[in-house]
């Protein structure tokens, strides 16, 4: 399997879920800072998928599987004694399924127009960083009470949630008025698999 990644944006969420998995994954890197988004063989990303952004996983078999969401539940599946997502066939794969979308709709697409694209100007990153702040406010009350997203253990949406929540970091979003959210950081962070996955990024020494 080879993932399409671009260091720490919302691709390393699936190489988190990989190496946690013990899944081994063929990386290929991918300038998405450059126009067109180039591999470092020179090819178009575009040439892999029309889409035009990371993630992409490309089976063994030729398939390629783009979205995050989709490709984290393909990951967690290959492997389910690593017990990454619930079961199937349980309520608790819907919650799973609940903060996906809450991760990749609510978070991941509020965070980017303001993080990569300065186009959109300082009023849509005012609004971004306002309607940030609520959601914010959702994920405290949650992991008040609970040190994980779903089920009480780590799964994909904690890699999910850790990716994009780690944006904060790097701009200097002060966490503080969310006094559960910087110790889930850490929490996830100190992992050896999202160590590993994070070293292997350039992200960490
Ligand atoms: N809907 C896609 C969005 C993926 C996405 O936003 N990827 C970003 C990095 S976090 C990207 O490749 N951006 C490059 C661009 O927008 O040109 C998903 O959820 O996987």
């Amino acid at each position: 399997m080879k993932l399409y990644y671009a260091p720490g944006v919302c691709s390393m969420a699936a190489h988190i879920v990989a190496v946690e998995a013990g899944i081994p994954l063929h990386l290929a890197k991918v300038d998405i800072g450059s126009e067109p988004h180039r591999l470092e063989d020179g090819r178009d990303l575009k040439a892999v998928s029309a889409k035009g952004v990371v993630p992409v996983l490309e089976l063994d078999n030729g398939e390629v599987l783009t979205e995050g969401v989709a490709i984290l539940l393909y990951l967690a599946d290959q492997k389910p004694e690593a017990m990454l997502a619930p079961a199937k066939d349980s309520f608790e794969r819907y919650r799973l399924q609940e903060w996906l979308t809450f991760i990749s709709s609510e978070l991941h697409k509020t965070f980017s127009p303001w993080l990569f694209h300065p186009e959109y100007g300082v009023q849509a990153a005012d609004v971004a960083r306002e309607r940030l702040r609520e959601r914010f406010q959702v994920l405290e009350a949650h992991l008040a009470k609970q040190d994980y997203l779903v089920g009480g253990r780590f799964s994909v949406a904690d890699a999910y949630c850790f990716t994009i929540m780690n944006w904060s970091r790097g701009r200097g979003i002060d966490l503080s008025p969310w006094p559960h959210l910087a110790p889930y950081l850490s929490r996830i962070g100190e992992r050896p698999g999202v160590h590993a996955a994070l070293v292997a990024e350039g992200l960490r020494k």
